[in-house]
């Protein structure tokens, strides 16, 4: 690919690393950034090497929200017009499982776009918020919606209607919103070591799994259950299944080839 302005990526193993790299800016989500990252986790997608995605800041900053200088001046008929910041959600599209490895500031757009990841790993400094409302403006990817689904009401109610009481790191995985609380400087290297193991099982279940724990938060339970057990059926179609069953009863490792 092109070389990237506000990103770095790398593999580890079968793992995809992409790192939000705006210093100045503490990753603040300008346009630019958004349009590198969708590019990025888009190829990675379609790249047979790589199974799973961490998505990370730095140390300081996983993202401080969409870039207000950016934005500060546009007007209601623009946006509307051009769904301005409507390519942000295109990440929820990604098949791949992506594990967020959050340290520093989670706020706003930042907070967003870790809750549109599978899996979020916090490092124990990290702060998760939804300032906009100091701003004149709501959460517009997911801060009055996921977050509710993620924390509750009441907590989402004073995030957001504040706009200054945050989830601290061990608060959030109290609250359920991240899974792991870790030192900041393993957090990278948890998510990895999750990924890794997620990308070496059956990569077309990983995504059956993916799918259908998705479609828990967009169908009623007997939609969402009748989902999952097709699925289920499905997966007896797959030599994965035949293979993962088969060296259970041979007590031996699965070798799965992904179809
Ligand atoms: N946008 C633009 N620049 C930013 C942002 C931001 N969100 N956050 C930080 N920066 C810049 C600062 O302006 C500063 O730049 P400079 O050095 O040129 O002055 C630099 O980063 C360092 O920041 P600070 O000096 O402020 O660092 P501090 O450690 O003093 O403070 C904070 C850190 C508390 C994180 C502070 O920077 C802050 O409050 N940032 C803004 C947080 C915020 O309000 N985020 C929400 C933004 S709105 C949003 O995300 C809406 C999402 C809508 C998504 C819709 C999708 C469809």
């Amino acid at each position: 690919s092109p070389k990237l302005e506000y990103l770095l990526t790398e593999t580890r193993g079968r793992v995809g690393i992409v790192t939000l790299h705006r210093p100045k800016a503490l990753n603040a989500l300008c346009n630019g950034l958004f349009v590198e990252l969708n590019q990025v986790l888009k190829e990675m997608d379609n790249n047979a090497d790589i199974g799973a995605i961490v998505l990370t800041g730095s140390e300081r900053a996983f993202a401080a929200g969409a870039d207000i200088k950016e934005m500060k001046d546009r007007n209601f008929i623009e946006n509307y017009s051009e769904n301005f910041l409507g390519h942000w959600t295109q990440i929820i599209n990604i098949r791949k499982p992506i594990v967020a490895a959050v340290n520093g500031f989670a706020l706003g757009g930042g907070c967003e776009l870790a809750m549109m990841c599978d899996i979020i790993y916090a490092g124990d400094k990290a702060v998760f918020g939804q300032p906009e409302i100091k701003l004149g403006t709501i959460p517009g990817a997911g801060g009055t919606q996921r977050l509710v689904k993620a924390v509750g009401k009441s907590k989402a109610m004073e995030m957001c209607l504040t706009g200054s009481v945050n989830l601290t790191a061990e608060e959030a995985e109290r609250a359920g919103l991240v899974s792991r609380v870790l030192p900041a400087d393993q957090v990278v290297d948890e998510a990895v070591k999750t990924a890794e193991k997620i990308a070496n099982l059956s990569q077309p279940i990983v995504q059956m799994v993916k799918d259908a724990i998705n479609q828990s938060f967009e169908v009623p339970l007997a939609a969402g259950l009748t989902f999952e057990r097709r699925l289920f059926h499905a997966t007896f179609g797959s030599n994965d299944q035949k293979e993962g069953m088969a060296a259970f009863a041979e007590k031996r490792k699965a070798k799965f080839t992904n179809n």
